[in-house]
């Protein structure tokens, strides 16, 4: 692996963060983490929960293999009592079932030029769904965080390098964040155990926040005096420009509206083709910091939008929300887009504002479709 095998090093093993060079396609490295983390069939965006074959993934390391028996959760730091909990005992403490939207912070990186070398998503990391557990804040009640707390720091049981850096995966989320009653340890995804692949035994659901604050195989709790530092929190999830700013924690989704591409698809090139005549249009539409309030439509490119209908509310505040609408198909190539405007009044971007790692991009979903001549 490297030519002075006696003393390899992390640094060597390890490859830095790196933006592709002009012209660039996806190389081998990309597609190693694409075919492991894989997005959700935009066909599948027609279930309001997501099955959980096909709800996105994304895990840094290796899927870990956790013994449930031998499992605990610890819950320490600055606590007035420290507490290792087993799967039975936080199973036994009053549950409740959150729906969740989740998405990856990194979605949509691929298209962006130049390309952030990472798991390279198109528009499709995200999935819905119902999510089981005990909310966090009744697990830290019993534990008594001490008033001079800040953060908690969650731990997984996934370990690996990143950028030179060896690590469990760790993640520290503000103690303010975590009053939620929505703010879960969960045990189960619609319905059944969490599958390996999405954290089994327990792990962190934070609704309306991008995908990598949800720590998966989560073991440990640790309230600190100070925000937590760590790689997860201080080094990646941050957006940037230059190499050497400090930027803004990656939090909240932005808006995103997503259409389930009309018609039937080339398998190569997955281009959509329909026939003459109305189509019936649907998608979902999500936001973290407020609910959707509108979707639009285009089939022009973006020149003229147009409302589509929004499902009644469904008094799931975090899930997604199914939209539908029309469109009179001519023959000829079409570009339809979709973009989704949330309660606070933000919206999504014809083109995305570039950052370094390709992060909380939310640029309008397009879809290049052909209308055949005739009905044949
Ligand atoms: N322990 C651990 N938790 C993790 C991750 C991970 O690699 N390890 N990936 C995070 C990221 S970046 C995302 S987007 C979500 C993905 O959750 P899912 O795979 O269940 O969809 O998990 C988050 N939690
Ligand atoms: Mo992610």
């Amino acid at each position: 692996m490297h030519p002075d095998g006696m003393n390899p090093k992390l640094s060597d093993i390890s490859l830095p963060s790196r933006l592709a060079a002009e012209g660039e396609g996806i190389g081998m490295e990309e597609l190693a983490l694409a075919a492991r983390n894989h997005g959700l069939p935009l066909e599948a965006l027609r279930h309001d929960v997501t099955p959980p074959g096909l709800h996105y993934l994304l895990t840094h390391y290796d899927i870990p293999h956790v013994d449930p028996g031998m499992w605990s959760l610890r819950v320490g730091g600055l606590v007035g009592t420290p507490l290792a909990l087993t799967l039975d005992e936080l199973k036994a403490m009053p549950s409740r079932t959150v729906r969740v939207t989740m998405e990856c912070a990194g979605n949509g990186r691929a298209a962006l030029v130049p390309r952030p070398v990472s798991q390279p998503w198109l528009v499709e990391a995200v999935g819905t769904a119902e999510w089981t557990g005990v909310p966090l804040r009744d697990v830290l009640e019993r534990a008594k965080p001490g008033e001079d707390g800040v953060d908690v720091v969650f731990t997984g049981a996934d370990h690996g390098i990143e950028r030179g850096v060896e690590q469990d995966y760790r993640r520290g989320l503000p103690l303010a964040e975590t009053r939620g009653e929505d703010v879960l340890l969960a045990y189960a995804m619609n319905g059944a155990d969490l599958p390996p692949q999405h954290g089994f035994p327990l792990r962190l659901i934070v609704p309306g926040w991008y995908g990598m604050a949800s720590v998966k195989w989560l073991c440990d709790l640790e309230v600190t005096g100070s925000a937590f530092t760590g790689f997860q929190n201080a080094v990646a999830y941050r957006v940037r420009h230059g190499e050497d700013e400090d930027g803004e924690p990656v939090s909240w989704m932005a808006p995103r509206a997503l259409l389930i591409p009309p018609g039937f698809p080339d398998f190569l090139s997955r281009h959509r083709i329909v026939r003459p005549g109305t189509v019936e249009l649907a998608g979902r539409a999500w936001s973290g910091r407020a609910p959707v309030s509108e979707v639009e439509v285009s089939a022009d490119g973006g020149e003229h939008w147009w409302s589509a209908t929004l499902a009644a509310e469904t008094g799931h505040r975090w899930a997604w929300r199914r939209w539908t609408t029309t469109w009179e198909a001519r023959p000829g190539q079409h570009e339809l887009s979709v973009r989704a405007v949330d309660g606070s009044g933000n919206g999504q971007p014809a083109r995305q504002a570039w950052n370094r790692r390709g992060f909380a991009n939310n640029a309008v979903h397009r879809v290049r479709v052909t209308c055949l001549a005739d009905q044949g």
